[in-house]
């Protein structure tokens, strides 16, 4: 028996475990106290993962389609030799460019996979590169290539010094936080309140971090037209920081134009946010010793989203709360990603669009909302073949009926994941991969966005169940019999040519050598290196918190300042004021609800995680549901212009009026038996992928505040999905 600490890769938090380990099983896991950003938190996900090392219907051999749609399983020879043979087939008639790369949110703890997924987009040189990141952060990537200059800069809340944090759209309670990986969150952000300081939420229910403390109702979608509404009222009133943008930022005289032209009362009509609530709210901001303006996946997944990011850092950037004690800091991680995209010139936006919609690049990725489009639509550069790691994209993103569709078209589609989801049960191959605590690793994403910096990598701690293989092996397998390297860099193009192939940690170790928390080969004795990290047990504490003052550094642009002017921000502003909110047909707007026990989509199969009366349920308003005869427990139809599913109600004064939330990433099929069997419906069904209707600067999907009706079941939905309320 023994006991080795760990990091858990299953959300951002990446908290710090204690593993035990017995007869080559985790028998036990509990928080590592001694961890420096999560000391001592950790929730159900992370104490329960072992269940999904030891999970019945997990893959553990390479899986080959049937003409009949079964799944037999192959041995990895007979798997990769066709694969092989099919993709060469693929290049050999339509070229690399029809050949695509996938890649979904748990790629974010799984390094080498993320590398070698890039590595093989970039050795294809295909413009089909979809991420995660197109359902959830693109706006992010956005906003940070035009403001700061490069599209990872992402400033992170430093709640522990914070007197005033204004959040949107982010429920961290429940989430553990995003983009800011800051331990223990609840506990930090209660210790503003400690400290006579305030948080306000904006939401459009009373989530569990809004019922903590106070909570301004928003209708879903709105939130560009109530920051420009505060940022005009902090300008008309001359609240700004004179000082502060004078010394950090170019083109702040072209704001007060940008907002000229908000009316406030028609903010406060369209947020459900009344006008005095909103003047309040920027007038405590603009006063407030030291805030911090933070917005998360409520406010990344509207219409607007490239424009809520800008005007959510601007408000942080205009009222003196960029790169200051208590703020919005730039973080400080062991591994540099802006350095090294910089480096492989993989940092961009809108260098190329997209064949069929025309939607700018972003990272050299494209939408997975295009997707379906880029595989339908016949014409060169048409994409044929697909290899996707570690995303259900067909639940995950918008259309799911049409995502579907366009994945069973494919001439070949290999999907890498532990199990047979809505989405790989349509691959042609899916092949099994090792997961955490199977594989040694670092925290790649996690580590971006530490609250409080620090280091760690650990190795392998059980055997791998069955016959899988590491991702990036998979990745390189596939690459060696289609003659790629699956690496952007250079250097490993022409060792690969010389026949040297390396495994992803030795790049990675040279570079975080040469970081500044690196060993520089032992020049540096308290420097890191990855056998330095990998004999230590558990997370190296690097510095207390990131260190602020230092906007010049980590500014990317060329005169190192913040650049609040671009066309982009300019025309997504007048798209704002020409875009028409209110759907008659379908009044209520929908928005997403995560839940503690869940991971997006892949955490239903546990049953321990799924006991305790869970459910797929739209949450409505007691006034909306009397006026349409629905009640509590009801079997409800919900319908959009785009889809109808059927879940059931809950009742309940915990979203505003006029708006309804439903749980994300349910109504399972595949092989995956518990959750199918936990039912429910599936969100992205109702959910348009046009690309009218997309975030078109970033390409993010517009996934809250969609138009749709309920009526409880009995009543025929007619198939257009045009429901008539009851
Ligand atoms: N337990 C758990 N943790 C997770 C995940 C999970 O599935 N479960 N997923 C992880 C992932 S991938 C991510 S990206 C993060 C997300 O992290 P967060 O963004 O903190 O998490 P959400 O719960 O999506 O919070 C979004 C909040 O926005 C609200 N909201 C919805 N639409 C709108 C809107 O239009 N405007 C405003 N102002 N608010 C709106 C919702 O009611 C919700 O409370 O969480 C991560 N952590
Ligand atoms: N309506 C709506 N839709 C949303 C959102 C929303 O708020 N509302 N949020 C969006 C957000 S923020 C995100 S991040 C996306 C997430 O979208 P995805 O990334 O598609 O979703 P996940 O459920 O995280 O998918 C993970 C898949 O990876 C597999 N997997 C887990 N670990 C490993 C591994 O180590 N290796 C391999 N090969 N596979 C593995 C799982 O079995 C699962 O099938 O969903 C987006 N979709
Ligand atoms: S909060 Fe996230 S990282 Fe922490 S234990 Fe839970 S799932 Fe793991
Ligand atoms: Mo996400």
């Amino acid at each position: 028996m023994a006991d080795h600490k760990i990091w858990c890769g299953v959300c951002e938090a990446t908290c710090g475990l204690v593993a035990t380990v017995e007869d080559d099983r985790v028998t036990k896991i509990r928080p590592d106290d001694s961890h420096p950003n999560s000391e001592g938190f950790a929730c159900p996900k992370g104490i329960l993962y072992p269940a999904i090392l030891e999970d019945p219907d997990r893959l553990t051999a390479p899986m080959q389609r049937q003409p009949v749609g079964t799944f037999t399983a192959v041995s990895w020879d007979v798997a990769l030799d066709d694969i092989g043979r099919r993709l060469n087939g693929v290049i050999d008639a339509t070229g690399r460019e029809s050949v695509g790369v996938a890649l979904g949110n748990p790629t974010g703890w799984n390094y080498g996979a993320f590398l070698f997924a890039f590595g093989m987009a970039a050795a294809l040189k295909t413009k089909h590169f979809f991420t995660a990141g197109s359902v959830d952060i693109n706006n992010y990537w956005v906003v940070g290539e035009l403001l700061y200059g490069h599209n990872l800069v992402n400033p992170i809340p430093d709640f522990d010094r914070a007197t005033f944090a204004l959040i949107i759209g982010a429920n961290p309670v429940v989430s553990h936080g995003s983009m800011a990986t800051i331990g223990n969150i609840r506990h930090r952000m209660n210790g503003i309140v400690e400290r006579g300081g305030r948080i306000v939420v904006v939401d459009p229910r009373r989530s569990e971090t809004a019922g903590l403390y106070e909570h301004v109702p928003v209708r879903p979608d709105s939130d560009a037209w109530l920051l420009a509404a505060m940022l005009k009222v902090i300008l008309d009133e001359n609240l700004e920081d004179r000082a502060a943008i004078g010394q950090q930022t170019t083109g702040a005289h072209t704001l007060r134009a940008l907002v000229a032209d908000v009316d406030l009362d028609f903010a406060a009509e369209e947020t459900g946010i009344d006008r005095t609530t909103i003047e309040t709210l920027a007038r405590d901001l603009a006063a407030a010793d030291a805030a911090v303006v933070y917005g998360r996946a409520g406010a990344s997944l509207s219409r607007f989203s490239t424009l809520t990011k800008y005007l959510l850092d601007v408000l942080g950037i205009v009222t003196g709360n960029l790169d200051r004690p208590g703020g919005m800091v730039f973080p400080q991680p062991f591994l540099d990603a802006e350095k090294f995209t910089k480096l492989m010139k993989l940092n961009g936006y809108d260098r190329w669009r997209t064949r069929v919609d025309g939607i700018p690049e972003v990272l050299g990725t494209s939408p997975l909302a295009t997707l379906p489009r880029e595989v339908l639509t016949p014409g060169k550069g048409q994409l044929r073949a697909l290899v996707a790691v570690s995303t259900n994209m067909a639940t995950t993103s918008p259309a799911s009926g049409e995502m579907e569709r366009a994945l069973a078209d494919l001439e070949l589609f290999v999907s890498l994941d532990p199990y047979l989801t809505e989405t790989s049960r349509l691959a042609d191959y899916v092949l099994p991969p090792t997961m955490l605590l199977e594989r040694e690793g670092f925290p790649l994403f996690g580590q971006l966005h530490y609250g409080v910096p620090n280091a760690s990598w650990t190795d392998a701690i059980v055997t791998p169940r069955g016959d899988v293989r590491d991702d990036w092996r998979i990745f390189d397998d596939i690459c060696r019999r289609i003659g790629l390297v699956p690496s952007p860099a250079p250097g490993a193009q022409l060792m690969g040519r010389l026949g040297i192939r390396l495994p992803p940690w030795v790049g990675v170790d040279l570079f975080m050598r040469v970081s500044p928390d690196g060993d520089l080969f032992g020049l540096r004795r308290r420097g890191i290196s990855r056998k330095k990290l990998l004999r230590h047990d558990g997370a190296i504490k690097l510095h207390d918190r990131p260190a602020t003052g230092v906007l010049r550094k980590k500014v990317h642009t060329k005169d190192k300042r913040v650049h609040l002017e671009h066309p982009v921000f300019t025309s997504e502003m007048a798209r704002l004021h020409a875009t028409p909110s209110a759907d008659a047909e379908h009044p209520l707007r929908l928005f997403t609800i995560r839940e503690l026990r869940s991971q997006n989509s892949w955490l239903h199969n546990v049953p321990k995680l799924m006991s305790g009366g869970r459910g797929c349920r739209l949450r409505i308003h007691p006034d909306d549901a009397a006026a349409r005869g629905i009640e509590d427990g009801m079997a409800i139809a919900v319908a959009s212009r785009w889809g109808r599913i059927e879940v059931e109600a809950r009742v309940t004064d915990e979203v505003m009026p006029g708006s309804v939330g439903l749980n994300q990433h349910w109504g399972h099929k595949g092989g995956w038996k518990v959750a199918v069997a936990a039912g429910g419906g599936r969100y992205n069904d109702l959910v348009p992928n046009d690309s009218a209707t997309l975030d078109v600067a970033s390409g993010n999907a517009w996934l809250n505040g969609i138009g749709v009706e309920a009526v409880p079941i009995e009543v025929p939905v007619p198939a257009d999905g045009a429901a008539v309320p009851a």
